[in-house]
């Protein structure tokens, strides 16, 4: 990774892709990656790809129909976890087999107009320094971009706020500031950090401050602040989703691809969010989540991260801030045959 990922949990500081092809007999390649979040994971998740091969192998390629049998048949085990990330990557993999075959991006062959959409480069801005965040952030700002997101959850509220305002002096007035907790805070904390957020004034959104799955604590910070309060990467597919919205947990969604269910499971979510006018952005994945975001009724922001760039034929395009959904047909993926052998772990 170029920029140590710093959270309020752990600093990430590589980033484990597994990089999956589907072969159909007609010779259409779909591909897919994964973000293992630990090296352990991938072999794990490669194994139960294999389990996937088996029961898919000589199927149509009807990505509904084989999402139903696969969560038939890992009913037992349980569809979450690593095991709904092996299903992901598959159902990713089909779509862009299927948009291949039918010579259109992805965006377009599901319906869309594959438009650009707004950007945020969520690359750094860990728990460091004042000083040492406020240089990054103008690092982060070339290319375009006119938003970023800052980590936070320091041991203090002070530390929290010396951040953002080293940040805010330092970038110009108009690119806006999203802040992610990465759910380090109690209840009680959050109302406090949250309180002191919404006096400092025009954050776009304060992410994960509690546990992920307290949607009633969620749902009493969402009320009592003024700044939107941003959830959604640990959904666990649509129903998860639901669940959360049901119980008023949040203001904004940001599902994350890997967790959501794939293709099918965003196109679900963005129904969800879609009838009750929600705004959803995206979470890591930025190269097929541009596609999907153009065909989401509510669309709001995409998370930049560059993680993959280096093993890509054609990185993710920004530009004025905005990302360009790759106009190839299918999601755009195309590995980078030399740098996936210099890389392979
Ligand atoms: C994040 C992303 C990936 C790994 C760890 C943390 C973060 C985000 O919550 O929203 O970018
Ligand atoms: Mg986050």
């Amino acid at each position: 990774m170029t920029y140590v990922l710093g959270t309020s949990a752990a600093a990430v500081r590589s980033a484990p892709l597994l990089l999956v092809d589907l072969e159909t007999e007609e010779g259409v390649t779909g591909r897919s990656y994964l973000f293992c979040y630990l090296p352990a994971a991938a072999p794990a998740i490669t194994s139960l790809l294999a389990e996937v091969l088996s029961v898919v192998k000589g199927d149509r390629l009807a990505p509904a129909e084989l999402w139903a049998k696969l969560y038939k048949r890992f009913t037992l085990i349980g569809v979450q976890g690593i095991v709904r990330m092996a299903m992901a990557a598959f159902d990713i993999a089909c779509w862009d087999a299927l948009a291949i075959a039918a010579g259109q991006p992805l965006a377009a062959y599901l319906g869309a107009e594959p438009r650009p959409v707004r950007a945020y480069n969520s690359c750094g801005l860990g728990l460091m320094a004042p000083e040492a965040v406020a240089d990054e952030a103008e690092k982060l700002l070339a290319g375009g971009f006119r938003a970023v997101k800052l980590r936070l959850g320091y041991p203090s509220l002070e530390a929290d706020l010396a951040a953002l305002r080293a940040v805010r002096r330092r970038i110009p007035e108009d690119v806006e500031i999203m802040v992610d907790f990465n759910q380090a805070l109690s209840v009680d904390e959050a109302v406090k950090r949250g309180r002191a957020l919404d006096a400092e004034g025009g954050i776009c959104w304060i992410e994960e401050p509690i546990r992920h799955d307290d949607y009633a604590g969620c749902a009493a910070l969402a009320r009592e602040l003024t700044t939107p309060v941003q959830i959604g990467e640990n959904f666990s597919l649509p129903f998860g989703m639901e669940q959360a919205l049901a119980a008023g947990a949040c203001d904004y969604v940001m599902p994350d691809l890997e967790r959501i269910g794939g293709v099918t499971g965003w196109l679900r979510a963005a129904q969800l969010a879609s009838a009750r006018g929600m705004q959803m952005s995206s979470h890591l994945f930025p190269e097929v989540s541009a596609h999907l975001l153009a065909a989401t009724p509510t669309r709001h922001w995409l998370e930049y991260v560059d993680w993959a760039n280096v093993l890509l034929q054609e990185p993710l395009r920004i530009a004025d801030g905005l990302a360009v959904p790759s106009a190839r047909p299918g999601n755009g993926l195309a590995w980078n045959d030399d740098a996936v052998r210099r890389f392979r772990l």
